[in-house]
C-alpha cells in the first residue's frame, strides 16, 4: 500500500497560518510525524491560498525536503503553483492530480512530462464524475489511453475513483467498492488511490466509518490511500488488512508496526 499522508492542508487548522508566518518547525514536525507513522509519500496542499498559493506550495516543499527524504504530492490543479513547486522539487515528485477534464488534462500534461511527475489520476471528465460503474470504468480507460500515448508510465499513474459520501446515497458504499473490484479486475496491475475520509462525510463516528471502508476497499483492490498516518485504529486496521490479503510479505510489516507499539 502506497500510504499518503494528508496532514500538510490548509484546509486543515492552523496550517495556513504556519505557512504565512513561516513556522519551519511546525510544518517540519507535521512532515516527521507522519512518517515515523508509515507515510511513504506527503500531501501537500495549500489551494486555499489563491494567489499566494505559488509561493506557499514551493516553500513547503523545501521546508519538508530539508527534513524526510520522501518524495511530496503535490495537490493542486494550479499549473503556476505545480511549476514553481516543481523547480525546488528533489527527486520526482507526483502531482494531485490530472483527469479526464479536457482543460485540465492539456494544461498539467506538459509539467508532468517535463518533471517526469508521477501522477494521481481522477476518473472524472468534461461530462462531471461518472454516474454509472461502466462509465467510470470508460473513463478510466480513456485517461489511461491518453497518458500512455503521452509517455506516462503506468506504474507511475495512480487512478483515484473519487469516493463520494455514503451520506449522500445509501448505494455509494457499495458503488465505490464495485468501482474498485471493477477496476482492478479491468487493470490487473494499475495502481488504484483514495481519500479515505471522503466516505463519511456528513455522518457521526467517522473514525469507525473510514477504517472499516478502508479495510473493505483494500480487500477490493486498492492498493493506496490519502489518509491519516497518526490516526493509530485507522492504520492498525490498514496493516492487519494487507496482513491477511497476501499483501504483506512475510507478515514484516505488520510485526513491525506490533514491536513499535502501533498495533494496541
Ligand atoms: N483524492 C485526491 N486528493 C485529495 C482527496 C481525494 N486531496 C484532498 C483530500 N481528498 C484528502 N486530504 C485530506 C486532508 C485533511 C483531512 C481530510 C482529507 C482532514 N482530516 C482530519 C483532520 O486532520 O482533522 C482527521 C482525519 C483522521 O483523524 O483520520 O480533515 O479524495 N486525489
Amino acid at each position: 500500500m502506497l500510504i499518503v499522508g494528508e496532514k500538510i492542508n490548509t484546509g486543515r487548522p492552523g496550517i495556513e497560518g504556519a505557512i504565512i508566518s513561516r513556522n519551519v518547525a511546525h510544518v517540519q514536525d507535521l512532515a516527521l510525524r507522519q512518517k515515523l507513522c508509515g507515510a511513504d509519500v506527503l500531501d501537500l496542499n495549500c489551494t486555499t491560498m489563491r494567489y499566494r498559493e505559488p509561493e506557499g506550495l514551493s516553500w513547503l516543499v523545501e521546508t519538508v525536503q530539508t527534513v524526510v527524504n520522501e518524495p511530496v504530492c503535490l495537490d493542486s490543479p494550479n499549473p503556476v503553483a505545480l511549476e514553481e513547486a516543481l523547480k525546488v522539487h528533489r527527486g520526482r515528485a507526483f502531482i494531485n492530480a490530472i483527469s479526464a477534464e479536457d482543460t485540465r488534462y492539456r494544461t498539467l500534461i506538459p509539467l508532468v512530462k517535463e518533471y517526469r511527475c508521477k501522477v494521481i489520476a481522477l476518473c472524472l471528465d468534461d461530462r462531471g464524475v461518472p454516474e454509472t460503474v461502466d462509465q467510470e470504468i470508460a473513463v478510466a480507460n480513456r485517461l489511461i489511453e491518453r497518458l500512455t500515448q503521452d509517455g506516462v508510465d503506468v506504474d507511475d499513474v495512480y487512478l483515484d475513483p473519487l469516493i463520494r459520501p455514503v451520506g449522500q446515497g445509501e448505494h455509494l458504499g457499495n458503488f465505490s467498492l464495485e468501482v474498485i473490484r471493477r477496476l482492478r479486475s479491468e487493470f490487473p496491475t494499475m495502481h488504484i488511490i483514495c481519500g479515505v475520509s471522503n466516505i463519511s462525510y456528513s455522518l457521526p463516528a467517522r473514525a469507525l466509518l473510514n477504517r472499516t471502508f478502508l479495510t473493505l476497499a483494500i480487500s477490493a483492490g486498492l492498493d493506496g490511500a490519502i489518509l491519516d498516518p497518526e490516526n493509530k485504529s485507522l492504520m492498525a486496521s490498514l496493516r492487519a488488512a494487507e496482513a491477511l490479503l497476501q499483501k504483506d510479505p512475510g507478515f514484516r510489516r505488520y510485526v513491525l508496526a506490533f514491536r513499535e507499539g502501533q498495533l494496541t
